[in-house]
């Protein structure tokens, strides 16, 4: 019985990029001493959505494509908790789409960490909306056109240190309130699509880039933009913003969702039952 609570060992193939991303977490977990029984990861399905496994930390497997949805409710729940969701470009970008778009648009206070490889890994590599060729999503640009976004940063597992300082970044951002913390991480598939070649040629750091300054939305949107167009993709952290913790408990529609408004529809719906059955 106790075996099913012990941490498992990766089911990667060897060289996937979702080790480092494993990697890049637990190094982040332990440099801001996030005790594992504080943790809850979340995560979709697909090979990435397989890394609550392997942590020690409390781990839930939600649906394909609901890992956002599941994260902000046990956010709501217990806001002490550090919350992070995980998973694949097919589970967030494709059948999950719509709700990261209101994620960003609500601001729940946890981190999502999406590993991006281009395709499903899990179903044996068909195209995913990011597939190199495919005209693919951005969701880094996304995330700049709406207005309320916070934190969005982009991490390579072919550089693990900037992916370390990204993830602690994510979390801090998240566990003061400031909002949602969104890192996307370029995390190839050897099986399926291995885009390590591709990425390494293309990739433009912009931490390193003295003129990119990450508090200036607008200049960011114009420089993911123009970095596109050339064929190029943005690591780093592309934009953050400092939003007042309280301002998620003061959000009318967070209020209405909360735990106490659930009992008491619970308990005026038993109420009336009650009362029909005894009419009857
Ligand atoms: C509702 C539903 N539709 C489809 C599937 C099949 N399915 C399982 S994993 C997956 C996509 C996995 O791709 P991604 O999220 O990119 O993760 P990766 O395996 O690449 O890490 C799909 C479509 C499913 N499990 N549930
Ligand atoms: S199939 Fe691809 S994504 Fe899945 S474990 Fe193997 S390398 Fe990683
Ligand atoms: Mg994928």
């Amino acid at each position: 019985m106790t075996d099913t609570y012990r941490p498992a060992e990766p089911i990667w193939c060897a060289g996937c990029g979702h080790f480092g991303v494993e990697g890049a977490l637990l190094l982040a977990l332990s440099d801001l001493s996030i005790p594992k029984e504080e943790t809850l990861v979340l995560a979709g399905i697909g090979c990435s959505g397989t890394i609550q496994n392997n942590l020690g930390t409390y781990g839930y497997h939600a649906l394909h494509g609901r890992v956002l949805p599941t994260a902000t409710g046990a956010w709501m729940a217990n806001p002490k908790l550090t919350v992070i969701a995980a998973g694949g470009d097919g589970d967030g970008y494709a059948i999950g789409m719509g709700h990261l778009i209101h994620a960003f648009r609500h601001n729940p206070s946890f981190t999502y960490i999406v590993m991006n490889n281009g395709v499903y890994g899990l179903t044996k590599g068909q195209n995913s909306p990011t597939r190199h060729g495919t005209r693919p999503i951005d969701a880094i640009l996304l995330g700049l056109s709406v207005l309320e976004t916070t934190f969005v940063a982009r991490g390579f597992t072919r550089a693990p240190e900037q992916l370390r300082d990204l993830t602690v970044r994510a979390l801090k951002h998240a566990r003061a309130g400031h909002g949602f913390a969104f890192l996307e991480v370029l995390s190839p598939c050897v099986t399926y699509n291995d885009t390590y070649a591709l990425w390494d040629a293309e990739y433009v750091d912009l931490d390193t880039d003295g003129e990119h300054d990450p508090t200036n939305r607008s200049q960011a949107f114009s420089r993911v933009t123009e970095l596109h167009a050339e064929g190029r993709i943005p690591i780093g952290l592309i934009h953050h913003t400092e939003r007042d913790p309280t301002a998620a408990l003061a959000d009318p529609s967070a209020a209405d969702i909360g735990p106490d408004s659930h009992i008491a529809s619970y308990e005026d719906i038993l109420d009336r039952y009650k009362v029909e059955r005894h009419n009857r």
